[in-house]
């Protein structure tokens, strides 16, 4: 009886993962979270994944000194309902960027946090990465390269005795990065801290998926914010009202570069974007350009649903 039981068991549970038809990515996730805030809404559409099951959110990192984007990152995850997600700051040399609109302070202010203290985001993944299954981990990266580059030449710690580099062949499965444009061109993430990006694209040892400039610039969100009321006490609405309609370039929505690699990266049946296979070649100046290589180690996206269908996507994910 017993053992028809846990047969019982073992069908349903296998049901359970064939129905939401795939199991939750194990996700670290890299923000900059600060200049820009595409990024808030980025983690709105990664906390509507972990929702629907298709995302466990192991992490969450800031790629950027400025002192208020841990507190941010704190104020999201506890918005929507994650208050113990571990969140790692960088305490090496970082970039410190923060925006001339002040929504990180306004955030500060108006949501409290109990948290004050964050761990050194190196640190924290060599501890997350160290106690995951072997190639189960995917990192999305919407900042600066920083943080990942410190995390390839870091050496042995408490946590592990492998070397990052080592750390990171066995346990990541795939990097997501929002940087690069292609076929080629200049981009923000990557030309900011570009010895950093070099490090990480010259010697990550497993996939990078990059998705360009040339994507997230025709995908406008947000500005449905402004008019909608049913969304109340929300940060992600907050910057949105904050920010948007001080920007002449913003008034048909912000670009949304960063939400997109969250919904490509958890694309994995090719519904929204399709990918080309290559290596991302990254000159001294931080501009990059692409090389077609049917072995290459890295992809880009490029939108095989129409830009409409896309926006419409990340808005139903990110409107909360
Ligand atoms: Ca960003």
């Amino acid at each position: 009886m017993k053992q028809l039981y846990l047969c019982l068991l073992a069908i349903s549970f296998g049901l359970f993962v064939q129905s939401r038809g795939q199991v939750p990515l194990k996700v670290i996730f890299d923000t900059d979270m600060g200049p820009d805030y595409d990024d808030v809404g980025a983690m709105a559409v990664l906390h509507s994944f972990a929702d629907q099951g298709k995302i466990d959110i192991k992490a969450v990192m800031s790629s950027n000194a400025f002192d208020l984007t841990g507190p941010t990152i704190q104020i999201l995850n506890e918005y929507f309902h994650r208050p113990g997600i571990p969140v790692g700051v960088p305490k090496g040399k970082a970039l410190n960027y923060k925006s001339p609109f002040c929504w990180n302070e306004y955030l500060v202010a108006r949501y409290p946090v109990k948290r004050k203290n964050y761990e050194d985001a190196v640190a924290l993944y060599r501890k997350v990465l160290s106690e995951a299954a072997d190639k189960s981990i995917t990192i999305i990266t919407v900042g600066f390269l920083t943080n990942l580059s410190d995390l390839l030449d870091s050496k042995a710690d408490s946590s592990s005795n492998l070397t990052g580099r080592e750390l990171v062949a066995r346990k990541v499965r795939n990097l997501y990065c929002m940087g690069g444009r292609f076929p080629q061109g200049k981009e923000y993430n990557i030309r900011r801290d570009p010895l950093a990006s070099k490090n990480v694209v010259d010697n990550w040892p497993a996939s990078i998926y990059f998705l360009g400039f040339e994507v997230g610039i025709k995908i406008l969100t947000g500005k449905e914010f402004l008019t909608d009321y049913s969304i109340k006490n929300s940060p992600i609405k907050d910057v949105n009202i904050i920010v948007l309609p001080q920007r002449d370039e913003d008034a048909n929505g912000r670009m949304s570069w960063d939400q997109a690699t969250v919904l490509a990266a958890v694309d994995n049946e090719r519904k929204y974007f399709n990918v080309v296979r290559g290596d991302f070649l990254l000159n001294a100046d931080g501009a990059n350009s692409w090389k077609d290589n049917a072995e290459g180690n890295h992809y880009y996206f490029t939108p095989k649903a129409s830009i409409e269908a896309i926006t419409k996507a990340i808005k139903l994910l990110m409107y909360r």
